[in-house]
């Protein structure tokens, strides 16, 4: 499935790292530099942080370690680092100016580029530099960087400062059962072969996955509508203990960015007010509100090897794909991701990107929440750093699945995890519930 000839792998890389770039001027050129400096939301960090540290990364792994180059400008290095400064904090540190921070950017990239065409990407080699795995994880960091910062315009006040086409409607006049059944019986969860998979990811291990039935489309705004209107923020039955006091200390009725307005409901999406759409995928709800609401629904989260199953096993090989697919790249027509949609896709779109099973969109549209803490595979190793994954391995954290339109293809895969706070409600996340079989 993974290119391992070296000029393929230095095209991937070089792609990647382009495109993620391009991503990047995109999100930070469409805005003043005032609001490159402002501190839209104290959840965020301001755009001109993310920019900066982007490249202090890129440095890092890159001219440093891959390249034994000597610090730039060794004293930005604690500016940049994410777990010295809160994300509050930021605005008031001495950081790049814009101008400063684009030219510190492209100043590294221009010398990564440069280290990338003589990188020997052989098989052999430092583990960091096998397979061009170096090139892939800052390309993946700059994507979700990327993701941040979209996150970032969301929660921005004022007009819309970017804008994309509308994601492809439903595949014509197809009716989809409601839920597809998972078979019972072991699955390989996890990869050892993918070449760019994070330290998380890792190993590829054998895992026992009972059958359960699983929504064919993550859970729309019009049923998660009905939960709001049938009074699920009123009644303490639905809710962990501590999402019960989240609903109570914030007085939460409905996802984030969502108002009720003269007998409406309405949401603001990147700086435009519209009603909430009945078949669209909902976004902006946190673990704890998609618990509540699969309790309420008679139903449950689906585990993370459940919906790893659910988008990898193919039970006519009993091989688990890089995709719900296959093992192919995604494209246009597999899934919503890449930003090149502002929004999730309605039911029913992406035909095919489905999985065996029947599923559609697991990959792209919305982050998927799951029941499962975020915790090591088996066998796990820290690399190449442990603050990427391993400081945040226990019951604090849930696994989100799948990615959003937010995520980019370099950043996605069946494999791919990602984490947070069950809390969170302004990362762009919805959830599928599942039953035992
Ligand atoms: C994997 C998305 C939780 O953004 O906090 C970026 C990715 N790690 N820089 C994050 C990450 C270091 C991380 N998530
Ligand atoms: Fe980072």
């Amino acid at each position: 499935a993974a290119d391992v000839d070296p000029e393929a792998l230095r095209r991937r890389a070089l792609d990647a790292l382009v495109a993620a770039r391009d991503r990047t001027a995109l999100l930070t050129d469409s805005v003043d530099d005032g609001e490159l400096t402002a501190q839209h939301s104290p959840l965020m960090s301001p755009l001109v942080w993310d920019l900066a540290h982007i490249g202090n990364q890129e440095e890092q792994w890159l001219l440093r370690a891959v390249g034994g180059r000597e610090a730039l400008r060794p004293e930005i290095d604690g500016l940049y680092n994410a777990f010295e400064h809160s994300r509050a904090s930021r605005p008031s540190l001495p950081l790049l100016d814009p101008a400063e921070a684009r030219t510190y950017a492209s100043d590294v990239r221009g010398r990564a580029l440069d280290l990338l065409e003589a990188a020997p990407l052989h098989g052999g080699g430092r583990p960091l530099e096998r397979a061009g795995f170096a090139f892939g994880m800052i390309a993946q960091h700059e994507q979700q960087h990327d993701e941040t910062m979209l996150i970032t315009h969301q929660l921005r006040s004022g007009p819309a400062a970017l804008t994309a086409p509308p994601p492809p409607a439903p595949a014509g006049d197809e009716t989809l059962p409601v839920e597809v059944l998972v078979p019972g019986g072991p699955f390989t969860m996890g990869t050892s072969a993918e070449p760019w998979a994070l330290d998380n990811e890792r190993p590829a291990h054998e895992r026992e996955v009972a059958a359960f039935h699983l929504d064919t489309a993550p859970v729309t705004c019009g049923a998660y509508l009905r939960f709001v209107e049938e009074g699920g923020y009123r009644d303490e039955r639905w809710w962990a203990p501590e999402g019960w006091a989240m609903v109570r200390e914030h007085a939460l009725e409905a996802p984030l960015f969502w108002r009720r307005e003269a007998g409406q409901w309405l949401r603001r999406r990147f700086g435009v007010t519209e009603p909430v759409p009945d078949d669209e995928p909902v976004l902006h709800v946190s673990w704890y509100e998609a618990d509540a609401y699969a309790r309420w629904a008679g139903r449950r989260l689906p585990t993370e090897s459940e919906w790893e199953k659910a988008a990898r096993h193919d039970p006519v090989s009993g091989r688990s794909r890089r995709y719900p697919w296959g093992d192919e790249d995604p494209t246009p027509a597999h899934a919503n991701l890449g930003q090149r949609h502002l929004r999730p896709a309605r039911s029913g779109a992406y035909p095919q990107g489905r999985s065996p099973s029947g599923a559609g969109q697991l990959i792209g549209d919305v982050w998927e929440w799951t029941s499962s803490d975020f915790l090591p595979y088996p066998g796990f190793v820290a690399f190449p750093y442990r603050e990427y994954s391993q400081v945040f391995f226990g019951p604090g954290h849930k696994v989100l699945r799948g990615g959003s339109f937010a995520v980019d293809r370099v950043a996605c895969r069946g494999t791919f995890r990602n984490w947070d706070l069950p809390v969170r409600r302004q990362i762009f996340s919805g959830f599928r519930t599942a039953r035992d079989a």
